[in-house]
């Protein structure tokens, strides 16, 4: 049964492996930025390794914004989808929210585990999210939208998730953008939250109570995994960003993107 299923896994890698890289390793022109040679002995097993990040494609020359596999660590390669226009590019895009077609009000598994399709509305996965994040330094951008098309932004030079043996916790500052900061100030080192898995600050369940997942404090002053309204009303279990607003009017567009720093 594990044996099945990890069989199956290291199928799934082959395939992406192969559609990045052509017949990597035999396919020797094509090859030469993704591949890096690590073993020049005569008998060794050529080696296709994968870049480890979005910002790891802009640097071979990608350019286009959308979904590559990626492998940041010794773990299994995953999909991912690459902002490579915004503030420079090689973002690697951890949710976003932009109709409502995606169910946010899940379980711990499935936040961990991450849902919903990348090229619409998504959770990465908390897991990922602590793979992408766990080595250097990085930066977290969220872009926000509401109903009347204004958009802002916050950027963040300090981002990182722990692991699942201590529930996500969320480390963020260094705040800097438009949209204000609504994430540091209240949410940093608090542990992630679902609705099967309170970790909250406050006597009840954050998550039931706002319909998401989240770092939530008592509750919050960010909501952007919670309840998709389609329209912008004043509502604290809506996909709110407390100070741009002023308030916690329900937003059309969020996008929550990392980035290394160097
Ligand atoms: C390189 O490959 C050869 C032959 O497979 C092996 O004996 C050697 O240990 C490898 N060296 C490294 C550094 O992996
Ligand atoms: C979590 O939700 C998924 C469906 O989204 C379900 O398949 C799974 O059994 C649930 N897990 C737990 C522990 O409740
Ligand atoms: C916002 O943009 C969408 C798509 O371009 C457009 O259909 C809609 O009318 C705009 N809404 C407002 C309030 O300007
Ligand atoms: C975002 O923060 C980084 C530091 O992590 C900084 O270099 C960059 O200029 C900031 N960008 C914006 C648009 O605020
Ligand atoms: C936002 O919602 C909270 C309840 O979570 C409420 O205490 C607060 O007054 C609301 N703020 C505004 C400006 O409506
Ligand atoms: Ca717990
Ligand atoms: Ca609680």
């Amino acid at each position: 049964m594990i044996a099945t299923k990890l069989m199956h896994s290291l199928m799934i890698i082959i395939v992406i492996i192969n559609t990045v890289n052509g017949n990597c390793p035999e396919n020797e022109k094509e090859t030469s930025p993704v591949v890096t040679i690590t073993n020049t002995s005569v008998n060794a097993t050529p080696e296709c390794v994968m870049p480890t990040d979005c910002k790891a494609w802009k640097e071979l020359g990608s350019k286009q914004n959308g979904v590559y596999p990626i492998k940041p660590d010794d773990g299994p390669a995953f999909q991912v989808y690459c902002d490579m226009e915004t503030d420079g590019g090689g973002w690697t895009v951890f949710q976003r929210r932009q109709d409502g077609s995606v169910d946010f009000y899940r379980n711990w598994t499935d936040y961990e585990n991450g849902f919903g399709d990348l090229t619409g509305e998504f959770w990465l996965g908390l897991s990922k999210i602590h793979r992408l994040t766990k080595e250097g330094s990085n930066t977290l951008r969220v872009d926000l939208g509401d109903f009347n098309n204004d958009t802002a932004y916050a950027n963040y030079s300090t981002f990182s998730v722990s692991d699942g043996s201590t529930e996500y916790i969320l480390t963020v500052g260094g705040y800097s953008g438009t949209a204000g900061d609504s994430l540091a100030w209240n949410h940093n080192g608090f542990r992630f939250s679902t609705r099967d898995n309170d970790n909250d600050r406050y006597g009840g369940n954050c998550a039931k109570s706002h319909i998401g997942g989240w770092w939530y404090n008592n509750c919050h002053h960010s909501n952007l995994n919670g309840f998709y309204y389609k329209t912008s009303t004043n509502n604290p279990q809506g996909i709110n960003w407390y100070t741009w607003k002023n308030a916690n009017i329900s937003l059309k567009f969020s996008e929550m993107k990392t980035r290394h720093n160097n």
